[in-house]
């Protein structure tokens, strides 16, 4: 989270230094959440994303990264707390942290990396613990502070580490929820979980997993904001400089398949044999040769040609797609496939700040839910696939109307 981190790694990996090339690219590519004023569309930024990955530490990640600047700042459009099963999601985290680590400590205080509008930390609060939040994105961490959400806005690095533990001691649990694989200077943040932390303190973080990324074909998730995919191989190898152990994995569901890691100093805890297993099924995987990466640039190329092949069927029908949820994930789709206005009409979002905006690049309008629901489209493109049984339950009526959806991961079809 350091902001003069730099954007490019000049050809090495970011977290051993290893001499590193990308196996394949996505093109030019926009800031994912870089909505667009329709007066905006002249002096859009891009850059190439193209991800690496690293053999000698199994790190995988982009080479080029836009400055931290250009994609968190005070018009941030992600908004965690938009899905009501992820607010159950960060519940249950967050009672799981209070019911052990936190169990019979006295005053106990927990600091959240990349806390957004509160969705986890509201829980510590609601139950008087001192808590810390710290999120660059001024507009969402403003709506934390407004629900008496302790939040600085910054980017954390050692020295931000240093002046929170002289101002409120060093914490008992560091926590991090889809934000540790937007970093792009991981030791820097390594460091600054290591000096924060107490010695019998744990740092848990959970975020894309790379094995599912692989398995399921979802290039979706690298984009800009996602610098680093991880495995518990890469995180173990990242952490260890910093005698910090990886002593447990728990896969989750989230986010299309996440993992959550847990981290304690060297030797304080016993490691659990969850770790081992993971390690071995990674090695099974073969997500530590870069012949699985081959396979997966083969896969994307497969899956951008089969649903394009849908888009222009249907095109050719004169049917109506409208796609659902204005995803950061989208923007990698919508321009590694081609897609326009002429493929999808328009997508829908229940977001505010994203209504009235043009998408990323391709610059198909983003309007409010109201307009899928007024006059259902033949087909709806879910980009917000990973919240897949929210939505189908929710639009039961959008299926009994005729309408059919087409999905990407793990395969392009159309279901009902
Ligand atoms: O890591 C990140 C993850 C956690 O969140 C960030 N880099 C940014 C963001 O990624 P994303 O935008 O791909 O996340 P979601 O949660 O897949 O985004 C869902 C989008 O769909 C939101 O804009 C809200 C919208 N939505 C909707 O319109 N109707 C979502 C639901 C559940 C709905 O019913
Ligand atoms: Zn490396």
């Amino acid at each position: 989270m350091n902001p003069t981190a730099k954007p490019l790694s000049n050809g090495h990996c970011r977290v051993c230094s290893a001499k590193i090339a990308p196996f394949m690219s996505f093109g030019r590519m926009p800031i994912a959440n870089g909505f667009l004023r329709p007066d905006e569309t002249g002096n859009e930024y891009f850059f190439e994303l193209a991800p690496a990955f690293c053999e000698s530490c199994g790190m995988f990640q982009l080479l080029e990264q836009p400055q931290p600047e250009k994609m968190f700042h005070e018009q941030y459009a992600f908004y965690s707390s938009t899905s009501r099963y992820m607010q159950a999601h960060f519940e249950v985290f967050a009672l799981s942290v209070i019911n052990t680590v936190l169990a019979e400590r006295k005053d106990p205080f927990v600091v959240e990396l990349g806390s957004n509008d509160g969705i986890m930390l509201r829980h510590f609060k609601a139950r008087g613990v001192r808590h810390l939040g710290i999120e660059p994105s001024a507009n969402v961490a403003e709506v934390a502070r407004t629900q008496g959400i302790s939040t600085i806005s910054a980017f954390f690095d050692h020295k931000l580490a240093d002046g929170i533990a002289a101002e409120h001691g060093r914490a008992d649990a560091i926590l991090a929820a889809n934000v540790m694989c937007h970093i792009p200077d991981l030791p820097g943040v390594a460091a600054g979980v290591q000096r924060l932390l107490k010695p019998d303190g744990v740092f848990i973080f959970e975020d894309p997993y790379l094995g599912d990324m692989i398995a399921k074909t979802s290039y979706d998730q690298i984009y800009d904001e996602h610098v680093f995919i991880f495995s518990a191989n890469s995180v173990r190898c990242a952490f260890e400089p910093f005698a910090l152990e990886l002593i447990d994995v728990m896969p989750q569901i989230t986010h299309g398949g996440s993992m959550r890691y847990t981290l304690a100093p060297k030797g304080s805890r016993q490691v659990s044999i969850k770790v081992n297993e993971q390690l071995a099924k990674e090695a099974a995987l073969g997500l530590d040769r870069a012949e699985t990466y081959h396979r997966f640039k083969a896969n994307c190329e497969n899956s951008r040609d089969a649903l394009m092949r849908t888009l222009e069927r249907l095109r050719g029908q004169e049917k109506r797609v409208v796609g659902y949820g204005a995803t950061s994930k989208s923007t990698t789709v919508i321009n590694y496939c081609g897609m326009t206005p002429e493929h999808v009409e328009f997508i829908s979002d229940t977001t505010p700040i994203k209504q009235g905006r043009l998408s990323p690049g391709a610059h198909i309008p983003v309007k409010p839910y109201g307009e899928f629901t007024k006059r259902y489209p033949d087909y709806a493109l879910l980009f917000a696939w990973n919240h897949a049984a929210e939505i189908r339950e929710k639009e039961a009526g959008f299926v009994s109307a005729g309408g059919r959806w087409i999905v990407y991961v793990p395969e392009v079809a159309i279901v009902a």
